[in-house]
């Protein structure tokens, strides 16, 4: 099979991207002709600041390489770096009627955070996130729940560029985790643990031992004192005990189980111990690459190279069919 994934180098990586995502492209590359990418192209939708956008982007890539991807199993590339990728998203754009684009969730949502920043860009972003996807025909997306609709979409496009003008592309499918496809804030757990929030929100898959307390025992809670899951009831400790179970490869019925009559203060001190634990070798790891600049652009020239191969040969499948050429 073949899969394909991004994130944007739009801050610190958090437990929820790596939950959500990053775990399961780890097991993949292992099986699966793997494609991943540092979309930078769809960070500048939000606010950014030009002078970050780079050190950013040599950070996501640690991030990758630190979390487990490693660059012999698959391509790790730049978006930006492979003009294929806009290129097709303009064609895509000929085929997709407004009102798909106006009815993706996420752009009411992020158009009503980000009133100044609801542009022709972030109405069209689902559009380059398909170009991402059919440019290496993968069979495989593996996302978080927030980005379903999207993949779902991509599939709505690649019928309708097949059926217009013959097929070039494979009918991708989202590949969402069984458990952890949705983690939440740990200040607003209704709302998903986003990047672009507060910091004290989320868990950056390096924070200090310190940090990672820190924000642990000031998640938000309710006011009982019964470690037991409950979406409804309580949401902020069901999210806990969700990330507490995939940490610690501990069922929840286990936890609640172990945290029986023990209060939330010493529920959260285990989970605190158990995250700065696991994600030891992350900071580690990141401290090693730091000092490896030359080795990362290394890393991403090549996976340019290899990237732009699968991407030139399906644009001249698209553009033959479409009379481009
Ligand atoms: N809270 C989450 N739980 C599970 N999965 C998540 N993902 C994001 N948040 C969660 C998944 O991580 C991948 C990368 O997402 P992205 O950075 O490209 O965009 P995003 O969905 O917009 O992520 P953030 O963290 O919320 O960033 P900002 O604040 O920049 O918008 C995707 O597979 C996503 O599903």
């Amino acid at each position: 099979m073949k899969v394909f994934s991004g994130i944007r180098p739009s801050g610190e990586l958090h437990i929820g991207n790596y939950l959500g995502a990053i775990k399961q492209w780890v097991e993949l590359q292992e099986k699966h002709e793997c494609v991943f990418c540092i979309v930078d192209f769809h960070a500048i939708i939000t606010a950014y600041k030009p002078e970050e956008l780079q050190k950013n982007i040599l950070e996501l890539t640690i991030a990758y390489l630190a979390a487990g991807l490693d660059p012999e199993k698959c391509i790790l590339f730049v978006q930006s770096e492979v003009k294929e990728h806009s290129e097709l998203a303009w064609l895509l754009g000929t085929i997709t009627p407004l009102g798909d684009l106006k009815r993706m969730i996420q752009f009411k949502e992020k158009s009503k955070k980000y009133p100044e920043h609801a542009s022709a860009g972030l109405l069209n972003y689902p559009l380059l996130m398909a170009a991402d996807i059919l440019l290496y025909k993968a069979d495989l997306v593996p996302v978080g729940k927030d980005q379903k609709q999207h993949i779902e979409l991509t599939r709505e496009i690649a019928k309708r560029f097949n059926k217009t003008f013959g097929d070039v592309f494979i009918l991708p499918k989202a590949l969402l985790p069984e458990a952890g496809q949705k983690i939440m804030s740990l200040q607003e757990p209704k709302k998903k643990m986003s990047k672009t929030d507060s910091p004290a929100g989320y868990i950056g898959i390096f924070d200090e031992p310190e940090k990672i307390k820190e924000k642990i025992m000031t998640a938000v809670t309710d006011s009982g004192k019964v470690v037991k899951y409950d979406l409804e009831r309580k949401p902020g400790i069901s999210n806990l005990l969700t990330i507490y179970s995939l940490f610690s490869g501990k069922t929840i019925k286990i936890l609640e189980k172990k945290f029986n009559g023990k209060g939330y203060y010493e529920f959260k001190m285990g989970m605190a111990l158990l995250l700065i634990e696991s994600l030891e070798k992350f900071r580690k790891k990141r401290k090693e690459l730091l000092a490896r600049e030359v080795y990362l652009r290394e890393i991403l020239s090549r996976g340019k190279n290899r990237a732009q191969v699968i991407a030139q040969s399906t644009m001249r499948e698209v553009k033959n069919k479409m009379g481009l050429i």
